[in-house]
């Protein structure tokens, strides 16, 4: 694991973001931890956030022209990872949001912020479905731009409806790229490094061999 990648495990720890225990999630399977990026909502909490993605971005080679945040979670999330590849990696990105209602007048149309073209790489929390991803690419496409990527803040790397997880379909639909700051696999390294967690490894060990991918 990096150093950003640990730091921002610490932090999401810190805060409650990231809890291990006993949660039933939404397929009503019973996971040994739960990722709650609803709870970025403090300033430093979002500089954080933005700063992990912007450096999830900025360690990879995946070229971009544009960000995108799919409303309403995207949004923030698009804006404040912008500002910080321009303040902490001196990268200027353009950065973009659509309206979930279209306007009829003002300045109009569906999409906020830089137009949609050339390379577009998607901002989410996590990708549970895929319907987002879906209909992002779908709008993306519509304004004739190309969908570079998405990035995630946590691929839980679990079986969806078949064999693969929902990461994997996306990455095989669109044939793009999923990045993700932390994965499962991560998040087990980080338990194997503490002594006091033998319980919540095993717990997440056996989580894994039950639906991990
Ligand atoms: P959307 O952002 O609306 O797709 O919601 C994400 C969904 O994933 C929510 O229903 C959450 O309850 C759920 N979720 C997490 O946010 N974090 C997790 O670690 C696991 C889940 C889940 O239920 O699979």
């Amino acid at each position: 694991m990096l150093e950003y990648q640990r730091d921002f495990l610490n932090f999401a720890t810190e805060i409650g973001a990231l809890k291990f225990g006993d949660f039933t999630l939404k397929s009503g399977r019973r996971s040994p931890y739960f990722f709650n990026a609803g709870l970025f909502n403090t300033g430093l909490r979002l500089a954080r956030l933005a700063r992990a993605y912007a450096h999830c971005i900025a360690q990879s080679d995946l070229a971009f022209d544009v960000l995108y945040g799919p409303a309403y979670k995207g949004i923030p999330l698009a804006a404040a990872t912008s500002l910080t590849l321009a303040t902490e990696h001196q990268r200027e990105t353009p950065y973009a949001f659509n309206r979930k209602e279209a306007k009829d007048h003002g300045e109009g149309g569906l999409i906020v912020g830089t137009p949609l073209a050339g390379r577009i790489l998607i901002i989410d929390d996590v990708i549970t479905a895929g319907t987002s991803v879906r209909e992002s690419v779908e709008i993306i496409r519509s304004a004739g731009a190309t969908p570079a990527g998405v990035l995630i803040a946590l691929d839980r790397q679990e079986r969806g409806q078949n064999a693969c997880s929902a990461v994997e379909e996306v990455r095989n639909t669109f044939d793009i790229p999923v990045l993700s700051i932390l994965t499962l696999a991560d998040l087990i390294t980080y338990l194997e490094a503490s002594p006091d967690d033998a319980d919540r490894l095993e717990a997440m060990r056996d989580y894994r061999r039950l639906y991990g991918v």
